[in-house]
């Protein structure tokens, strides 16, 4: 997946329209959008090709499947043949679970991203004492997109040396978590940000912003 200007924004919108409207302001700056809970939710799984029809950007649904393996395959499945282009899966649910992800991944010739650690705070709990461990197991099962944390330079650094410069890793945490851009793409291939820009009076202007800082 060939990310422009190395931002994924995250459509963490309740509305369809308000999303497709978002998507109008910023098609020129981006080509590759995450969907997740609360737009598929409120507005059905319909919202990807809804999407894919009128913006043919790349579609991550971060559905963060987390269950036994044979419910991952079903929503991995339907997810898929609703036309995403990935998935982002959690990793703690262990490698059987995980595989049935990758597994579908591989049936519909779509990518699997594995989340390692979360971003938010109380991530340090209990995810973050397994995150290597999640990492180290993405890698054995020759996993090669990654969800890591911007928020943590010190992590996010130590996990791409544990899955190696040929992985991909995305970054959520940009902006509103505290995340800098800069700074997090020294380790991370892409950056994945949410409100900063669909909660800004200029999305475009924000864009541009964020793509000047980090070139
Ligand atoms: P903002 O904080 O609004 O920029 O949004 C961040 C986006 O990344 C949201 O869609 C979150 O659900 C998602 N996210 C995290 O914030 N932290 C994580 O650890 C993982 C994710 C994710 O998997 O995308």
């Amino acid at each position: 997946m060939k990310v422009k200007n190395n931002i994924i924004v995250a459509l963490d919108l309740m509305d369809i329209d308000e999303t497709l409207k978002l998507c109008g302001k910023i098609k020129d700056k981006i080509n590759t959008v995450k969907i997740g809970y609360p737009l598929t939710l409120a507005e059905g799984i319909e919202s990807i090709s809804t999407i894919k029809e009128n913006f043919n950007f790349n579609i991550i649904c971060d559905y963060k499947v987390a269950d036994i393996p044979e419910t991952n395959k079903k929503i991995c499945d339907i997810t898929y043949e609703n036309g995403a282009d990935a998935i982002i899966c959690h990793g703690f649910v262990g490698p059987d679970s995980v595989e049935s992800c990758l597994n579908s991944s591989l049936d519909y010739k779509k990518e699997l991203f594995l989340l390692t650690e979360m971003s938010h705070p109380g991530a340090l709990k209990f995810i973050q004492k397994n995150a290597d461990e999640i990492a180290k197991m993405g890698l054995e099962m020759n996993i090669k997109n990654f969800v890591a944390p911007s928020t943590r330079l010190d992590r996010l650094s130590k996990i791409r040396n544990i899955v190696g410069t040929d992985a991909n890793i995305i970054s959520p945490g940009v902006g509103t978590q505290g995340g800098d851009p800069k700074e997090t793409l020294k380790y991370a291939d892409s950056l994945i940000i949410g409100r900063s820009v669909y909660n800004s009076q200029n999305p475009q202007k924000t864009l541009d912003e964020i793509i000047k800082s980090i070139i």
